[in-house]
């Protein structure tokens, strides 16, 4: 037994050898009160912006499709969405509630249970798709069916405390009858989708046959899901078969076009990178793998993303390129291709996601925010594409890099672009697009996207409460879709809720969308090959112009099994069996 004056010597001979010890772990504990309560601050203040947004669509726009917040007016879009030139408008079409729709999940995640209820009701009993409205099949399928199919998995969640016991699978009828719709796009000889679908006389006569790769290829989640939901297998296989066709089209290279002919299956525009027209294609890739546990789209994805890392990475940047040589075609900066650094952190990649992701904010900060198009070869300006229409790619690879490192500089860069977007686009009816970042001229649209996804991603950044022990993927629309063993089939043990440690302190990195999938963390490389930590073993470095490697660094690592690739005597990356 140890006598207290002992003790006290112990404590003394302590306190002289670390004099700072009270004092530091005291200000570590008011550093972390500190950054909690400018968290709680933030996320109120993210909260404000979303009702704003809300408040004035449902006053003003709704049920029409979206707000148009400078004369407080509405647009019937969805039968916009992708009409550049404005073809086929119906004459009769008068809305789908398109922003409402978008904006369930995001109540939801904000706890509004009872406007979520109110929506929910009245979509059951006023929401019909029996409309002569030819829509664009890849928008309707992120923006209406995914927000029907998670908000119906959201209202039956028993932990959500939702619609209680009134709930008649409501959401679910609406989008099975959606999903109906969708089908005669599909009735194609190479089983690819038309892009554009009358919903209620399906595909139109004299229909343009040509479609893009993310309209052929990101259909698989929310189509997928409803089969599951519905156990009407027909959503999924024709997805599916979609997405094999599309793969199979890839060039020697692993590359896809831009753009194709879902009559012969041939491309159209070969040209392509990771911004619009191909952006979700990947992204869903992974996801897929993620959500239903499939080997073959993992192996799908894994070739995809060495190929655009090979290809069109150079240093923090993404050119295009030819898919049939690898070539660089187009030098440019887009605002879609900001989403990149967010699937970056699903695989693992994290410093590479952080080399992007510092790019793209530095741009959102030279203009005050992301211009659509930025000329890199020029270092200017696109000079037709200088808008900015609320766009949530930056702030959701803010989120997701957040969630990996607990690195809250990613903080600050939230905190900066909320203030840029009351700053230079909130308005007294709502949120308005800029039409030029040069001059902020505003535009009179608020996109449903906005509230869907900027609103949620930059309050799931400051509060992230909705994401504590449960494991969501979210779509390409943010809509929120559950990782769950009966969807898989082979769930790996990181998915397993059961087997999750909860979370201590703030320190802990949490367990959230789906990152327990990291698939090959960085720890699990070792350094000293010229490779920074948190570089992933799909990290493959720049490529020189013949794709041909000199030594064993060009090559990376295979991310299958995390294994270190070589460089062959003849200029080839591989794993070679003696090695
Ligand atoms: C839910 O949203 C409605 C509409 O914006 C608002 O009136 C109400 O105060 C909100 N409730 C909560 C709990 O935030
Ligand atoms: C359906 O729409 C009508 C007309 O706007 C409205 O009166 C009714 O309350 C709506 N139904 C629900 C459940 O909200
Ligand atoms: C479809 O194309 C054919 C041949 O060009 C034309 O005769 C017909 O009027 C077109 N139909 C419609 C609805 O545009
Ligand atoms: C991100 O990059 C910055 C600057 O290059 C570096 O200081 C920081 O540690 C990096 N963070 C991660 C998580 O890699
Ligand atoms: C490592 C670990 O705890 N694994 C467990 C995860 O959960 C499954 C099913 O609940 C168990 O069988 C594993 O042993």
């Amino acid at each position: 037994m140890m006598l207290p004056s002992k003790i006290l010597t112990w404590v003394l001979l302590f306190l002289l050898i670390f004099p700072n010890f009270f004092h530091l772990s005291h200000s570590k504990l008011e550093s972390y009160s500190y950054l909690a309560a400018k968290r709680k601050r933030l996320s109120e203040k993210v909260r404000k912006m979303f009702y704003h947004a809300y408040d004035n669509y449902m006053m003003y726009a709704f049920p029409h499709d979206e707000l148009k917040p400078l004369t407080k007016a509405f647009t019937d879009s969805l039968s916009e969405l992708g009409n550049l030139k404005l073809e086929h408008l119906p004459q009769k079409y008068k809305g789908s509630a398109l922003s409402l729709i978008e904006s369930l999940s995001s109540l939801v995640i904000l706890g509004n249970h009872t406007e979520f209820e109110k929506g929910v009701f009245w979509l059951s009993e006023n929401l019909t798709f029996d409309v002569d409205a030819r829509i664009n099949l890849f928008e309707c399928n992120i923006r209406v069916l995914g927000g029907l199919v998670s908000a119906h998995i959201l209202a039956t969640d028993s932990t959500n405390r939702l619609v209680q016991g009134t709930y008649k699978n409501q959401l679910l009828d609406l989008a099975e009858d959606l999903g109906r719709r969708f089908l005669p796009a599909f009735d194609t000889p190479t089983g690819l989708p038309y892009a554009w679908v009358n919903l209620k006389y399906g595909v139109m006569e004299n229909e343009t046959t040509e479609t893009s790769t993310s309209g052929c290829g990101s259909l698989i989640l929310e189509m997928g899901a409803l089969s599951r939901l519905t156990g009407d297998p027909r959503f999924e296989s024709a997805a599916l078969r979609a997405l094999r066709k599309l793969w199979s089209m890839r060039s020697s290279l692993n590359l896809l076009g831009t753009t194709l002919d879902v009559a012969n299956g041939e491309w159209i525009e070969h040209s392509s990178g990771i911004g619009a027209g191909v952006d979700s294609f990947y992204e869903y890739l992974i996801k897929a793998h993620i959500l239903f546990g499939r080997e073959e789209f993992w192996r799908m994805f894994q070739s995809a993303y060495v190929a655009v890392q090979k290809y069109f990475r150079h240093g923090p940047w993404y050119h295009e390129a030819d898919m049939r040589t690898g070539k660089a075609t187009y030098w440019q900066l887009t605002s879609l291709q900001a989403f990149w650094p967010g699937v970056q952190v699903l695989v693992g990649d994290i410093a590479a996601a952080n080399m992007s992701h510092r790019e793209f904010y530095y741009v959102w900060n030279k203009y005050g925010v992301l211009p659509e198009r930025y000329l890199l070869d020029h270092q200017m300006l696109h000079p037709t594409e200088k808008y900015y229409p609320l766009r949530p790619e930056l702030v959701e690879s803010t989120f997701y890099l957040y969630q990996a490192t607990k690195d809250p500089w990613y903080m600050e860069v939230g905190q900066s672009i909320m203030e840029s977007l009351n700053l230079y686009t909130k308005v007294e009816g709502g949120f308005a697009s800029i039409r030029d970042v040069t001059t902020m001229e505003l535009e009179d649209h608020q996109h449903s996207f906005f509230l869907s996804e900027t609103c949620k991603y930059l309050y799931l950044l400051f509060d992230d409460s909705f994401l504590v022990n449960r494991n969501y993927i979210f779509t390409t629309e943010g809509h929120p879709l559950p990782v769950l063993s009966s969807w898989h089939e082979r769930l790996p043990e990181a998915y397993i809720p059961s087997n999750w440690t909860y979370v201590k302190s703030e320190e802990q990195v949490k367990q959230a969308s789906a990152m327990s999938m990291r698939v090959c963390p960085a720890t699990s490389l070792d350094h000293g090959h010229g490779q920074q930590p948190g570089e992933s073993a799909c990290h493959i470095p720049d490529s020189r112009a013949d794709h041909r490697c000199f030594n064993d660094e060009d090559c990376g690592v295979d991310s299958s099994n995390c294994r270190r690739r070589s460089c062959s005597m003849a200029g080839y990356c591989g794993q070679w069996l003696f090695m």
